[in-house]
């Protein structure tokens, strides 16, 4: 007997079918994102990051052009499992002639129709979109869609009008619609003053942005944050003001793992949202003591996150991005390890006995519920993973392979 044979016996004795397990993890798809790849940087001419956002770290090899980012992605991708989505961000721009010439406000679907063509040649479910508020000149004092500047507001809102409408050709012509994410970066360092009035700009600018969107092939989103680096006193777009937006106007919330206070969890939010929202987006990210963005590892905020979806049965109600951005390690051990950390968290998960567990709840017993938990947490997952990449042609044994790529392509780049 193998041993993916006898742990589907040990798991069938729970009344739990690895089978049903593998047939649904397969189907759920990840958002991965490009930036990963190169540090948050992008193809659109600026050198460093802003926005309070930080990559730290100096690993050498980071993809500085077009090509190489492709080639990183396809080898990356090469290693990752199951259904997979790309996530681009505007200033992922391939300009071409256009370099220099065209701003933010004027990109058009031309200009990332090379990243389809990505998607596609890859196999991929399909590409979400960001508009990129942020390392940019346009940025006035560290404000966009709130700035009481109007033509920077305005350049800010053609901006995100531009994003809806590439984003419409894309989930078109990947045939799934696409994930918009608004981010801003907008607020203080010190405390403000007026705390309604940006928030008033920031409303108007949303509407103004939201005011005609392809309803059948993009889905908009809006991704809230507590503080940022070197804005830490106030946020224009907090939680609260979001969510609020997100439910007067029809549109979906990105809840992002590293954006909320220190002992406030992603997790619990899921099902209170799915109580009034059809979808709920995410960025799975790892904070260690700030919004660090640390790579995606199988921790266990990380299995509550997958077992609220899996219990919702929300597989097509959440969607999964990833948001994180090591500059310290091998880039594409960084986009691998959080994709297939994700996956192990919803294998985990799907190997619960859920009903079970629910029946118990209900019936008060948290005595068998602990034993059960913790019986679960040293069932044989590993084999139904191992399992689950082999019927796929993959392996947990994949470090050799980025070793390889290490010496082959990413050593000699300068
Ligand atoms: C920043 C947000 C945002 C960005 C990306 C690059 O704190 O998490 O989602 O990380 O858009
Ligand atoms: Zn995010």
């Amino acid at each position: 007997m193998t041993r993916y044979e006898e742990a589907r016996k040990i798991y069938a004795k729970y009344g739990v079918d690895t089978e049903k397990a593998l047939a649904r993890l397969k189907n759920i798809p990840i958002s991965v994102h490009c930036w990963q790849g190169d540090d948050v940087i992008g193809f659109d001419g600026s050198d460093s990051l802003s926005g309070g956002i930080q990559t730290t770290g100096n690993y050498p090899g980071r993809a500085t052009t077009p090509e190489e980012l492709f080639a990183d992605i396809e080898r990356a991708f090469s290693l990752m499992s199951g259904k997979k989505r790309i996530n681009v961000h505007a200033c992922y721009a391939l300009l071409g002639e256009d370099k220099g010439k065209v701003d933010r406000d004027e990109y058009e679907y031309k200009h990332f129709k090379p990243w389809v063509e990505l998607a596609k040649k890859l196999g991929m479910d399909g590409v979400d979109f960001n508009p990129t508020f942020f390392a940019h000149p346009k940025m006035k004092d560290g404000l966009s869609l709130s700035s009481t500047d109007e033509e920077t507001r305005a350049f800010w809102v053609r901006h995100g009008k531009a994003c809806l409408k590439i984003a419409a050709e894309m989930g078109k012509a990947m045939g799934s619609p696409c994930l918009v994410n608004i981010w801003i970066p907008d607020g203080y360092k010190d405390i403000p003053t007026d705390r309604l009035g940006p928030r008033l700009r920031l409303k108007k600018s949303l509407d103004e942005i939201l005011e005609e969107y392809d309803k059948e092939w993009v889905i908009p989103a809006v991704e809230s944050k507590v503080f940022g680096i070197g804005i830490e006193s106030y946020t224009v777009g907090n939680n609260e003001f979001y969510q609020n937006y997100a439910a007067k106007k029809g549109i979906c919330c990105l809840l992002d793992t590293g954006h909320y206070h220190p002992t406030e969890v992603v997790s619990d939010k899921i099902p209170s949202l799915l109580a009034f929202y059809d979808k709920v987006a995410l960025h799975v990210s790892r904070p260690v003591r700030w919004d660090s963005d640390h790579v995606v590892i199988l921790d266990d905020e990380l299995k509550e996150i997958a077992k609220e979806i899996v219990r919702s049965n929300a597989d097509d109600k959440v969607i999964i991005g990833l948001d994180y951005f090591d500059a310290s390690i091998n880039r594409l051990c960084a986009w691998v390890t959080g994709v297939r950390s994700m996956q192990k968290a919803l294998l985990y998960a799907l190997l619960l006995p859920n009903e079970e567990l629910k029946r118990l709840q209900n019936e008060n017993d948290f005595t068998k519920i602990m034993y059960l938990n913790e019986k679960f947490k040293l069932m044989p997952v590993g084999d139904v993973w191992e399992e689950y990449l082999s019927r796929q042609g993959l392996s947990d044994d994949w470090y050799e392979d980025i070793e390889k790529f290490e010496r082959e392509v990413i050593a000699k780049r300068k």
